[in-house]
């Protein structure tokens, strides 16, 4: 490698887009004899993948490589599993087990060595019981034997990997490599269960696979920006009370020295 190569291009910013998080299918009780473990109740993967899904599968991201730029994916499981700590060297960056509970998966990826980037660390608690919401538009967890119909368990976060003044070099490689854009709308009535379940009954009842879009992307950047506004009015008003504080304070001060 040239020593140009080495050169960080200052004043860019580069981002690929990832998600994180995990799909846990009921096993049935035929499933469950089969395993070492008839205690498990699920059959889940934990991943890292590129955002957006391919169309030709009913994969959750993953449409992109992004080798070029992870080198190894870390999952840190809970420790009643034999060797916890699970190092993928290789695409896909992902882990499937078996289990009976829900736990907190330490995420580390390492990014390739011309990358010159440190090694990030995400959490993922990881999801197997089907999400329960109350309100008009959402759904109630179902019961066990309901659940097995109702598919798979999705919790999936989405997330930017940030490269600031990269090598010339990583850029080229990057700029060689442009992630798929996401779809600028839902393609598929499917649920997306997040957090804040935007869900209808209807969608849900229709299972398949959710994917990530533009229009949540706007979506989550307009409650960002609904927070901001709130912290800020919030600001206003405790620096506006402090203010009045102050003056009481310098007069009751004054008060006391006449
Ligand atoms: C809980 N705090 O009590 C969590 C712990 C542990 C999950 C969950 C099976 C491990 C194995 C498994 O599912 N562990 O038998 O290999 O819910």
């Amino acid at each position: 490698m040239t020593s140009h190569e080495r050169v960080r291009v200052k004043g860019i910013q580069i981002h690929r887009p990832v998600i994180y998080g995990n799909t846990a299918v009921l096993l049935t009780p035929e499933q469950r004899k089969l395993l070492t473990s008839p205690d498990h109740t699920h059959r889940w993967t934990v991943a890292v993948r590129s955002a957006a899904s391919s169309d030709k599968s009913d994969q959750v991201g993953g449409a992109d490589d992004i080798t070029h730029f992870i080198k190894r994916v870390s999952f840190k499981l809970h420790e009643t599993y034999p060797n916890p700590l699970r190092n993928v060297e290789k695409a896909p960056f992902e882990v499937t087990e078996t289990g009976w509970g829900e736990f907190e998966i330490q995420i580390k990826i390492t990014f390739v060595q011309e990358a010159g980037e440190r090694t990030i660390t995400l959490y993922h608690h990881l999801k197997l019981h089907p999400w329960t919401a109350t309100g008009p538009d959402l759904v109630e967890a179902p019961p066990p034997d309901e659940a097995a119909k109702a598919g798979p368990v999705h919790s999936w976060q989405y997330d930017e990997v940030v490269f600031t003044d990269p090598y010339q070099n990583f850029l080229n490689t990057l700029t060689l490599h442009p992630p798929t854009s996401l779809p600028r709308t839902r393609r598929k009535p499917v649920p997306f269960h997040l957090s804040n379940n935007t869900l209808t009954a209807l969608e849900a009842s229709k299972g398949g696979t959710p994917e990530f879009n533009k229009e949540m992307e706007m979506e989550e950047r307009a409650r960002l920006e609904r927070a901001r506004q709130q912290v800020l009015a919030e600001r206003e008003k405790i620096l506006a009370s402090n203010a009045k504080k102050e003056r009481e304070l310098e007069q009751l001060k004054k008060d006391l020295g006449d």
